[in-house]
């Protein structure tokens, strides 16, 4: 399978984030990509570039002011104070209900928990140019398979940071530029009349369902941890089913914590069906990992071969498909998880 990769996802690597109060090492690190790097080449997979700027379709799934404040947040934030380019930014303010989010303040923390669901998604000097390249990446793989005859049948972006907790205008849980929206509004207008995404990753994905909620031409699938005791706790309900134009087009499968991977595989199924009764003509994948019994946040069971039975399913729907890397925290054996799918979608 062809796959996207650039080195500029380094440059975003913030040293910690807060877990129970206390400091603690970032989970979603830069050796997490490294080792999806490295099991792609090993692999026989081919790495490459991207090749399309992702910013007119950026412009479609955010908000003017939000990427502008993105774009600009570490040079505001290193220019505020000496020592501030040595110190990660957090928000720690942020309107709620009752308060106004339509002004932007001038104060930059102000502006951060603005444009921040939480206090968990630190900001590092390149965090916009490693996001702006992963988007490049989804908007690159979405135009492989728009050109008609000899088209790839599908397409890998080995990026981060993630991006499906990501809204049209805040950060969270370690996204910032949403990629799997990227894809899915690339492939709309590179011809595709239906775009479905199924994210699988252990988190729902709240950004990008929130994108979607209101449109019937790109369905939103998620299987997940219940947000009654799972992150994004706020999102992710299975009585979420679109709302307007979109109403139908909202599929949540919500899965108590600890369940079990027989469970997982049902509710994958339900998801296909889905799919399938869409009349997709495209596919994206939010491949989160964090679905591994390993995984040191999340809580569910899939062994090495369950990813290797995720991808021949996936590859069973004969839709052209995106994936997109988003969670996975057990980072030495994400790569070789990442290549399962991609080996069991092709029939490897
Ligand atoms: N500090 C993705 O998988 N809470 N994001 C973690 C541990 C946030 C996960 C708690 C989890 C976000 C893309
Ligand atoms: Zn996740």
């Amino acid at each position: 399978m062809i796959t996207f990769f650039n080195d500029s996802h380094q440059a975003h690597a913030p040293e910690f984030e807060f877990f129970r109060g206390e400091r603690v090492p970032c989970f979603e690190t830069p050796a997490r990509a490294e080792y999806v790097k490295a099991s792609l080449s090993a692999r026989g997979h081919s790495l490459r570039q991207a090749h399309i700027d992702s910013r007119d379709i950026l412009a479609k799934v955010h908000t003017p002011r939000y990427l502008s404040f993105l774009e600009n947040a570490w040079r505001d934030w290193s220019a505020l104070e000496a020592g501030n380019a040595q110190r990660q930014p957090f928000p720690s303010v942020w309107p709620v209900r009752s308060l106004r989010s339509d002004i932007e303040p001038v104060n930059f923390i102000a502006r951060l928990g603005l444009y921040s669901m939480d206090n968990g998604s630190p900001l590092a000097a390149g965090t916009w140019q490693a996001a702006k390249a992963g988007a490049d990446a989804a908007a690159s793989a979405a135009a492989l398979l728009a050109g008609g005859q000899g088209a790839e049948r599908a397409a890998f972006c080995c990026s981060r940071p993630p991006g499906h907790h990501a809204g049209a205008d805040f950060m969270g849980g370690y996204c910032f530029l949403n990629n799997a929206a990227v894809a899915a509004q690339a492939l709309r207008d590179g011809g595709a009349a239906r775009v479905a995404i199924l994210d699988v990753d252990y988190h729902h994905g709240n950004g990008t369902q929130s994108i979607f909620y209101e449109r019937s031409d790109v369905l939103f699938v998620s299987l997940h941890g219940d947000p009654q005791t799972e992150y994004p706790f706020y999102l992710g309900h299975a009585d979420e089913t679109g709302a307007g134009a979109g109403a139908g087009f909202n599929l949540n499968l919500p899965l108590p914590a600890g369940c079990s991977t027989a469970r997982w595989f049902e509710a994958l199924e339900q998801a296909c069906l889905r799919i399938s009764s869409f009349g997709s003509d495209a596919l994206v994948i939010s491949l989160g990992l964090d679905t591994f019994a390993e995984d040191p946040i999340s809580k569910f069971s899939l062994q090495p071969d369950d990813f290797s039975r995720l991808g021949q399913r996936l590859g069973a729907l004969g839709l052209p498909t995106v994936f997109v890397l988003e969670g996975g925290y057990a980072a030495a054996a994400l790569g070789s998880n990442a290549v399962n799918v991609i080996d069991g979608f092709e029939g490897v």
